[in-house]
């Protein structure tokens, strides 16, 4: 191994790792974090290191690269990522880095390409990553085969693209196989993007996560999405009233007469999927809980089938109702800058201004996600204070919460090489 590789320089993160591993030991379980989880440097490095170069991360949709030399691409952190359709059809993904000067290669969001060109000095790579053409200067010794571009890990299920930088990523099968099983009425190779979002919060992705982890914040402060949303999506939910409970039943009958899947499934505590109820006589999560979109996902024949959620740790949720549906993907920029990114799905066929208005269609979630980025700010900016000491989730409220908090714990210690003290 060169000398100077960076395996033989000492890790500057080694005593962050220490500490980082004896504060979760040390943790109170059901509590909020210390702070450095959610405003330090080094603590960030590693969510970068541990978590987000470790697990499967939800990129885009297939349908947005329908055809071969279709990319995007994504940053996680340092690490830019192009996944494109190959001439195979099939989806691949690269690290978005030359292998001449390591120029970034493709530098928008979204394309069509019959190559990847890199903007330099044009090295040239085939859609599987091959080096195909590096001019005529590179000497006799040169070897093309020795420089293509590096892979990264990629897998879809249910329409959905999922990457992971890790040499040996998590198992994601059972994953995958769920989601095409939940998302076979969609149709989901004949979606388009309706609407994109994008907005960059100033707070820790945590805080992104727990805030969307629960509905504690709801009543004071969501009253667009409150015309449609239940506040609880599981009968189990110590909250739920017999009315909800009744409406689960009636809604589910229906779901089964439809052949549309709706059962609670967890999967490997980073996976959870449930279909649940809107507000009695709401279809969509619009303002009027109309439908947005007139013309219905798939083959759909109906539009009240309340939501689909999808979660998956650590950055996606998801809802999908019968008119339209929305994904989020969640990647962080620094240990206070998260960008989250919101698109609004709809038939590939649906006519903007025939069958939807997109300024209507994105009202709700629009006004909503702008809610829920001031509550995150202010929380990061408490958090901040000397004075800010970890507080109590509330059990009933809080117990996504509590879940995403004790998973992402035991993601940390295992993968910094230490075991998660049991949890009462
Ligand atoms: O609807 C959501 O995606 C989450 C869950 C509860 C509140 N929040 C807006
Ligand atoms: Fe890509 Fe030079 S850095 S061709
Ligand atoms: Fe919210």
């Amino acid at each position: 191994m060169d000398s100077l590789s960076p395996a033989r320089l000492d890790d500057p993160l080694a005593p962050a790792r220490e500490a980082t591993a004896e504060m979760l030991k040390e943790r109170q379980h059901n509590y909020s974090l210390p702070q450095p989880f959610y405003n330090d440097e080094r603590l960030f490095a590693l969510d970068m290191q541990e978590i987000f170069e470790k697990e499967w991360l939800f990129a885009g949709m297939t349908s947005e690269i329908p055809a071969k030399g279709n990319f995007m691409t994504l940053e996680v952190g340092d690490n830019p990522v192009v996944i494109v359709r190959g001439n195979d059809g099939e989806v691949h993904a690269f690290h978005n880095v030359c292998r001449h000067r390591g120029s970034r290669l493709c530098v928008t969001d979204k394309g069509k390409v019959a190559k990847l060109v890199c903007p330099y000095h044009q090295w040239t790579y085939e859609l599987d990553g091959r080096l195909l053409f590096a001019g005529t200067e590179m000497g006799q010794e040169f070897n093309l085969a020795d420089h293509g571009l590096k892979p990264v890990q990629v897998r879809t299920g249910g329409g959905f693209i999922f990457v992971s930088l890790a040499d040996e990523a998590p198992e994601i099968d059972g994953f995958l196989e769920t989601l095409d099983h939940y998302l076979a009425p969609y149709d989901m190779e004949n979606l388009k993007v309706a609407v994109e979002s994008s907005i960059v919060e100033q707070c820790n992705w945590k805080l992104v996560l727990e805030n969307n982890r629960e509905c504690y914040h709801c009543n004071g402060a969501h009253p667009e999405l409150l015309n449609s949303l239940q506040e609880f999506d599981d009968t189990d939910d110590p909250r739920a009233t017999p009315a909800y409970k009744e409406l689960v039943a009636r809604k589910q009958a229906d779901w089964e007469a439809q052949c549309v899947p709706y059962k609670l499934t967890r999967l490997d505590r980073r996976n959870r999927l449930t279909r649940t109820p809107l507000l009695d006589g709401a279809e969509s999560m619009t303002m009027d809980g109309k439908r947005a979109c007139q013309k219905l996902m798939g083959q759909l024949q109906s539009a009240d089938l309340g939501s689909l959620r999808i979660l998956h740790l650590p950055n996606s949720w998801n809802h999908f109702m019968g008119d339209h549906a929305l994904v989020f993907r969640v990647l962080p920029l620094g240990p206070q800058r998260t960008v989250v990114t919101t698109k609004w799905l709809v038939h590939k066929d649906a006519v903007e201004g025939v069958d939807y208005d997109p300024e209507q269609m994105r009202k709700v979630w629009d006004a909503t996600n702008d809610q829920d980025r001031r509550l995150a700010e202010e929380n990061q900016r408490g958090i901040n204070s000397k004075s800010y000491q970890p507080g109590p989730y509330s059990e009933t409220y809080e117990y996504g919460v509590i879940d995403f908090i004790n998973w992402y714990s035991e993601r940390m210690l295992e993968n910094l090489g230490h075991s998660q003290p049991d949890l009462q």
